[in-house]
């Protein structure tokens, strides 16, 4: 291939990009949100092609987003508590099934919420592995404990054929670009409670509404 070969890059400063969410008052910052998914789409992308199903449903849902912000009302989406509070007060949601508003910001949101739990688990998985450990098992087990609930049987096929290929435990740590096994250990340590407070904002925010189940 004639393409420049990408700058490498660190997971630990994908990671941290979820400790920028958070504002003060415990609220989400719509565009760091975006950001972090944004990484983790460059991570994904760098396992290889076969991972590319997969991060074109992330960047297409990213997409929606910031269409979402850059669009007339889009400081009504500054945060995820603004956009839950503008499209619920506007109608913009479909609670029941897809109609109207196909692409609300809030059920792509919830997408990727969903997703982020699968990260979550993974990376705990990861991080309390052993060398003998596989990552085509941390992953499936992790999947199979969060978004397979979610997702149609062509999708759990697809996913777990593509979990099989993945890249072993020393060749994944490797393309996490931190270091030895005990920096990545140590990193995912101070990286992960960012990423478990973001997700247990939204899935607040969520419950709170009444809407984890949106279609
Ligand atoms: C490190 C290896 C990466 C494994 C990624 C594990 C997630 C597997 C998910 C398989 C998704 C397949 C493609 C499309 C799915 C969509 O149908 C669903 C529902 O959206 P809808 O159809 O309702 O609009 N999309 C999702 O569930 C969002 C999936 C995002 C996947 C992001 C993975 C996180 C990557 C992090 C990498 C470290």
């Amino acid at each position: 291939s004639d393409s420049v070969p990408e700058e490498k890059f660190s997971l630990k400063e994908v990671l941290i990009t979820f400790q920028s969410c958070l504002t003060d008052n415990q609220e989400i910052v719509t565009d760091s949100y975006v950001n972090g998914w944004r990484g983790l789409v460059r991570f994904m992308n760098s396992l290889g092609s076969i991972f590319s199903f997969i991060s074109k449903d992330a960047v297409n849902k990213i997409q929606i987003m910031v269409t979402h912000r850059n669009g007339e009302n889009g400081d009504k989406y500054e945060t995820l508590q603004s956009m839950v509070k503008y499209e619920l007060d506007n109608n913009l949601v479909d609670l029941q099934r897809r109609a109207e508003h196909p692409e609300s910001g809030c059920r792509t949101l919830l997408r990727l919420h969903r997703a982020l739990r699968w990260l979550e688990l993974f990376l705990e998985k990861l991080r309390t592995s052993t060398e003998d450990s596989k990552t085509s098992v941390m992953c499936t087990d992790a999947y199979n404990d969060s978004l397979a609930q979610h997702h149609a049987w062509i999708i759990r096929k697809a996913a777990t054929m593509a979990f099989c290929v993945l890249p072993g435990r020393a060749a994944f740590f490797q393309t996490m670009n931190v270091g030895s096994t005990e920096q990545v250990v140590a990193m995912l340590g101070e990286a992960m409670p960012f990423i478990s407070k973001v997700y247990e904002i939204t899935e607040e925010l969520y419950k709170q509404h009444n809407l984890l189940e949106l279609p």
